[in-house]
């Protein structure tokens, strides 16, 4: 018998987000968002013909998904709101059929005792504002604060903890630089002010937050930590731009008011000169910083990489089926960088999940899956060790609740803890499911 690390008020609970699960994208007046027109478009889905029409049509089953996560002994809740839903063109009018279907989710959720986190942006642009430059256009600040401002009126004081942006390094790497996920370019040059103009709606929404008598308000990065593959200086220079370019070019700015020296470096004539009154805008004191970590990458120098000359190095390790490796160690090691860099500011994990092959349909004994549940054992103990050496993390959310779109992966890939049957909409929870109940119940004591 080991006693827990976790503090008693430790927050466990599961993640979503909006265009994932909801389904009828356009219902009751919403506007449509990047991802409604993505996903339409056969040529730019990996997975062409899965769209969000339907996904886990949690629009319309929202009150029994609440339920069932009170039956899992969920104490927080991990959304996205879809912006078009509440502001069709973006910004100006807002829909209030959409708004209230996020005023009654919150009701739900509170009227079981499970925490709300609300998520602003999690990808869903409004077209209406892709239209007129997206993430391109210096005015997303404003139109990000307004937004926020919107929710915060709505909302605040039922919803007590409040995340502006998931992954600005996804909505970048994916959006504007590769075209692997919505809106789809492919341009070195408008990558990096795509990010800058993310930072600086984030630091807007944090501002506007701040002028309503905020709460409890942070921003949402993904990490993985990058390990040289040798020690050659070669190896060493890849790492640290590996590093610089996805696990810091967003938290330089949000925590110490400039980017990393490496960004140029990547980046060459396409890295801007930055106006020195953004970061006083992008560097607001947050209460939190809302950690989503899948995975390590081992790295090697490689010229051929495009544009980091950096590239993974694949180990001999379980690897899920995203080909993420499997490394708990990693995450320890990632806590412990980041108050070794950042300073000690309260974590959330709000996002820790994997994806394994599990059957279309459950079979009558349920979904047995091993492998999720000890990724979710091994990971949950990693960060009580992260905790035993001091790292402030208060609270871990499960990705994903259910089975649900992986983007531009479409639905074969199932993160969920609760399987979805996609013919019937039978929610069934696996396995995994069950082992996090019982986690939450002993609040994470005897995990090995
Ligand atoms: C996150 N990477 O995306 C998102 O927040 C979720 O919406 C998504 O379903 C989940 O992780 C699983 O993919 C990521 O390449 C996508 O490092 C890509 C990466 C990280 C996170």
């Amino acid at each position: 018998m080991t006693s827990s690390p976790f503090p008693d008020n430790f927050l466990w609970g599961a993640a979503t987000a909006a265009y994932q699960i909801e389904g009828s994208p356009l219902a009751d007046g919403a506007g449509a968002s990047i991802w409604q027109r993505f996903s339409h478009d056969p040529r730019l889905m990996a997975s062409p013909g899965d769209t969000g029409d339907v996904a886990c049509d949690h629009y319309n089953r929202m009150e029994s998904d609440v339920a069932l996560m009170k039956e899992l002994g969920l104490q927080a809740y991990r959304f996205s709101v879809n912006w078009g839903r509440v502001l069709p063109e973006g910004v100006g009018r807002v829909n209030d059929p959409g708004l209230d279907f996020y005023k009654r989710l919150v009701d739900a959720l509170l009227e079981q005792g499970i925490e709300p986190l609300l998520t602003l942006h999690h990808w869903d642009l409004p077209v209406a504002l892709d239209d007129r430059g997206g993430w391109l256009n210096r005015d997303s600040a404003d139109w990000f604060a307004e937004y926020a401002a919107t929710m915060y009126r709505a909302l605040d004081g039922r919803v007590k903890k409040w995340v502006t942006l998931n992954e600005p390094w996804v909505i970048t790497d994916g959006g504007y630089l590769h075209g692997a996920l919505a809106p789809g370019h492919r341009n070195m040059f408008e990558a990096p002010i795509a990010s800058h103009n993310l930072m600086r709606a984030h630091g807007a929404a944090v501002a506007a937050y701040r002028a309503e008598g905020a709460h409890e308000i942070g921003l949402v990065v993904n990490i993985e930590p990058k390990y040289p593959a040798s020690d050659s200086a070669e190896d060493r220079a890849a790492t640290a731009r590996a590093e610089a370019y996805m696990n810091r070019q967003y938290l330089d700015p949000a925590l110490k008011g400039r980017y990393p020296k490496e960004m140029a470096e990547i980046f060459g004539e396409a890295w801007p000169e930055w106006p020195a009154d953004d970061f006083k805008l992008i560097c607001q004191p947050v209460d939190f910083i809302g950690i989503n970590y899948y995975t390590r990458n081992v790295v090697r120098h490689d010229p051929n990489q495009w544009p980091l000359r950096a590239s993974p190095v694949k180990q001999v390790a379980t690897h899920t089926t995203t080909d993420w490796e499997v490394h708990p160690p990693a995450l320890t090691d990632m806590l412990v960088w980041f108050r070794d860099i950042y300073g000690n500011i309260p974590l959330y994990i709000t996002e820790n999940g994997a994806a394994f092959y599990d059957p279309p349909v459950a079979g009558p004994d349920g979904i047995d899956d091993p492998l999720r549940a000890d990724y979710l054992r091994t990971h949950i103990a990693a960060i009580g060790e992260a905790i035993r050496r001091g790292v402030d993390v208060r609270g871990y959310m499960a990705w994903s609740l259910m089975d649900n779109l992986e983007w531009s992966l479409g639905y074969s890939k199932r993160f969920g803890i609760v399987h979805v049957d996609y013919e019937t909409q039978v929610r069934t929870p696996k396995r995994s499911a069950r082992f996090y109940s019982e986690v939450i119940a002993s609040n994470g004591a005897n995990l090995g």
